[in-house]
């Protein structure tokens, strides 16, 4: 039985033209700057986002790590929701290795930060505090579900942050789902930020990679960054092969996704014992009634071990299931699991 794994969108495989693409790529060593493929990725993505320059990376997390790193000195203070993946899921990276200090104030459920919560954490100048040097947002947001954030909210943002001298970073690992769902051009999301990260892993399927945007002089410094991380990699054109092929036609049908997730969250709120909390992007969440007959983890198990399907809790908040839809989960996956979970609590 094929397995449909609905866990992330971070387990989509490479396409077939992603592996021939790979294959056939043209490499050098990129620490000489000599691998040209990772070169073209670089200036695609720069230019897709508005950018000056870019750096490729092996993750999202080192990407927002390397951003931080070159943004930041020690003992300085960034302003960050407290429900971001920054703060939460990537081991205080800045505090471990950059000596930064989070600065958190609440996720709205829209995946938003209030601006006057923005405004209150910013230290005065005053020599108890750290300096407050950066303000970061998450766009599509992960742990408010998948919210995408809009382009006006990201101009307010990008005004609050240069009116107060500080930098603005985006953790935009989904930020093409983000564009696809509110109908805009990326760089619209982007204007406005001195640095975004962004993911060719996730919904564009590309098997390893990120990539980080921002300033030349601050891509330089992002660059070091990388190094030190053991990040620097030599002849990457064999992934970055793969990461155009992500860039340059895996965006446009992420929309495809978002119609999945909103087909997958019709079908499963129509069954008794499923508490639909909501579908945004390709994000679907849900919850068991108490009167469901079955605990999560057994209808997990259920799932995996009769139907082969993949459902992981959310870490997010207890009781709750995450579904992720991606490239490999078309239409008659969609309706194998509304069948399975109809079966499975019927
Ligand atoms: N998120 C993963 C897990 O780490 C939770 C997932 O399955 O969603 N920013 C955001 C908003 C992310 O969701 C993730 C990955 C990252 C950064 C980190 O990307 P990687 O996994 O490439 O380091």
């Amino acid at each position: 039985m094929k397995t449909i794994d609905l866990r992330s969108d971070t387990v989509s495989h490479p396409t077939p033209a992603m592996r021939e693409a790979m294959a056939r790529a043209e490499v050098g060593d990129d620490v000489y700057h000599d691998d040209p493929t990772v070169n073209q990725l670089e200036a695609d993505a720069a230019a897709l986002l508005g950018k000056e320059a870019a750096v490729f990376v092996t993750s999202g997390t080192q990407g927002n790590l390397c951003a931080l790193l070159a943004h930041c000195n020690r003992g300085e203070s960034i302003i960050i929701g407290d429900t971001s993946h920054i703060f939460r899921y990537e081991q205080g990276g800045m505090a471990q290795l950059g000596g930064i200090l989070p600065h958190t104030v609440p996720v709205q459920p829209d995946g938003t930060l209030r601006l006057c919560d923005l405004e209150s954490a910013i230290n005065p100048d005053d020599e108890h505090k750290p300096v407050t040097r950066l303000v970061a947002l998450e766009n599509t947001h992960n742990m408010a579900g998948g919210m995408p954030l809009s382009s006006e909210y990201t101009a307010h943002v990008a005004d609050f942050a240069r009116r107060n001298q500080l930098l603005f970073h985006i953790d935009g690992a989904r930020i093409f789902n983000a564009a696809a769902a509110l109908g805009v051009d990326v760089k619209a999301l982007t204007e406005g930020a001195d640095s975004v990260t962004f993911c060719l892993s996730k919904g564009l399927c590309a098997p390893v990679g990120s990539v980080l945007v921002g300033g030349r002089d601050f891509i330089r410094r992002a660059r070091r960054a990388r190094k030190v991380l053991g990040g620097s990699l030599r002849q990457a054109g064999i992934l970055a092969a793969a990461g155009l092929v992500a860039l340059h036609t895996m965006r446009d049908r992420l929309s495809d996704d978002h119609g999945n997730a909103h087909l997958l969250a019709e079908g499963l709120s129509e069954i008794p014992g499923v508490c639909l909390k909501g579908q945004n992007t390709n994000f679907v969440f849900f919850s068991l009634a108490d009167d469901a007959g079955l605990s999560l983890d057994e209808f997990v198990g259920a799932l995996q071990r009769d139907y082969s399907i993949l459902m992981s809790p959310y870490s997010g908040e207890r009781g709750l299931i995450r579904l992720r839809t991606h490239y490999w989960i078309d239409r008659a996956a969609i309706d194998k699991v509304i069948a399975a979970v109809g079966a499975l609590l019927s």
